[in-house]
């Protein structure tokens, strides 16, 4: 490992890196450790403004797109060389934990201050980016901010989605843009040299085997629909059986149908109806109207994409008296990393004497978009008992630094490449 690289990573303070996601904890933290961080709220806004200004008093520069993509540079020799990218999301779930997404932002500002702060120079410049709602919690589908910076979904699109309160994406991401006024423009599609992106693992193979760095081969594919159910409102105690349309009723037989479509004895497909709206949600009237989420996943491009196909037929076949809607929002075939950035992940880890293993991600990622631009990987460290999306997730400050020094040394490689 070249001595300019060494140095850097000697410089990746594991405190520092604690203390920042503790600090960050705080902002939507809810009971039980877990963080609410919804995509474009005032929490959202509160995590920029702590990452611009960590990454300010380092001297680097902070540009934004417009969806709010945010991007943390330090300049390379070559001013107009495509960058390497690293970075991941800030924004939460519900009842997320402290360390999904966002630990692969802070691994990836603690790589740049510890290069800056070894003075390495760089062919390239190296971008940190905190990509807008990956999660797709608040406004469905996941990963809008890297499919529309990838060209893969044109930011009109999603400008017209409401969260569960009603509001419209278009207001929330006008207010978040306004509330970092300093901030650079920056456009979509920009070239990018490579990107990797540190994560959780969110499963529990890396502890289970006991290695720290997971060097990740590939994403699964996953479509996700909205289904919606239109029934009419009636009294319950006036109203015979026979004569309702019940929407309630019949979105129960819909997902027992589709339970019967997606079961698996080798237990490979993830099939999740996660989020129900019901009108009027009230004990005593019959539900006038269900949405419901769909979130269907499997690594076999086949299976996902039959599995997919069956949706709409699946749901149709099972309703009775009601009308229904099914409108696919996310269609993600399943991705293989560039084996080139594999290889400079695991030679990283290697180099600093840290055990690695290659594996797939059960979870998706914004690198899921940045495979279809630029030469892709993801470096898992573990997390306990792989639970995540969830108050209770948790991880080890030295196995977030490790992951923090294998990033260091990856992207010092590539950034002379
Ligand atoms: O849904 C996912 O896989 C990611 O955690 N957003
Ligand atoms: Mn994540
Ligand atoms: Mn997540």
């Amino acid at each position: 490992m070249r001595e300019a690289t060494q140095d850097a990573v000697s410089r990746v303070d594991e405190d520092r890196l604690w203390r920042r996601h503790l600090e960050m904890a705080e902002i939507g933290a809810i009971p039980g450790n877990g963080v609410n961080r919804a995509a474009f709220s005032s929490e959202d806004i509160a995590a920029r403004k702590r990452l611009i200004a960590w990454a300010r008093s380092r001297g680097f520069s902070v540009s934004v797109d417009d969806i709010g993509n945010l991007f943390v540079r330090r300049s390379g020799l070559d001013a107009r060389a495509a960058p390497v990218m690293t970075g991941s999301h800030m924004d939460s779930q519900p009842r997320g934990g402290r360390f999904d997404g966002i630990y692969g932002v802070l691994a990836g500002l603690e790589a740049l201050e510890a290069i800056d702060a070894a003075g390495a120079k760089t062919q390239r410049p190296i971008e940190l980016v905190a990509w807008s709602n990956e999660e797709g919690g608040r406004f469905a589908p996941c990963t809008m901010g890297s499919a529309v910076f990838s060209g893969a979904r044109p930011l009109a699109e999603f400008l017209n989605v409401r969260d569960n309160e009603g509001v419209v994406l278009r207001d929330a991401l006008r207010t978040t843009l306004a509330a970092t006024p300093d901030a650079a423009p920056h456009a979509f599609a920009t070239p990018v040299a490579a990107y990797v992106e540190a994560h959780i693992e969110q499963g529990p193979r890396l502890e289970t085997e006991g290695k720290t760095i997971g060097v990740v081969t590939g994403i699964q594919g996953l479509r996700w629909f909205d289904v919606e159910v239109f029934g009419e409102s009636a009294h319950a105690g006036t109203t015979p059986l026979n004569v309702r349309r019940d929407a309630l009723c019949e979105a129960i037989a819909i997902i027992n149908a589709l339970h019967a479509l997606t079961r698996d004895g080798d237990d490979a497909l993830r099939f999740t109806v996660g989020r129900m709206l019901v009108t009027p949600n009230s004990p005593n009237s019959v539900a006038s109207h269900v949405l419901f989420s769909v979130d269907l996943r499997h690594p076999d491009p086949a299976t996902i994409g039959r599995l997919g196909d069956a949706v709409e037929p699946t749901v149709r076949g099972a309703v009775r008296q009601c009308d229904v809607k099914v409108t696919p929002t996310l269609r993600d075939d399943p991705c293989m990393f560039d084996s080139g950035v594999a290889d400079a992940i695991e030679q990283a880890a290697a180099g600093l004497g840290i055990a690695s293993m290659r594996m797939p991600s059960g979870a998706s990622h914004d690198a899921m978009y940045l495979a279809r631009v630029c030469p892709t990987g993801m470096i898992f460290v573990p997390c306990e008992r792989g639970v995540s999306h969830n108050e209770a997730e948790n991880a080890k400050p030295e196995d977030l630094a490790a992951g923090a020094r294998v990033l260091t040394a990856t992207l010092m490689e590539l950034a002379n490449r």
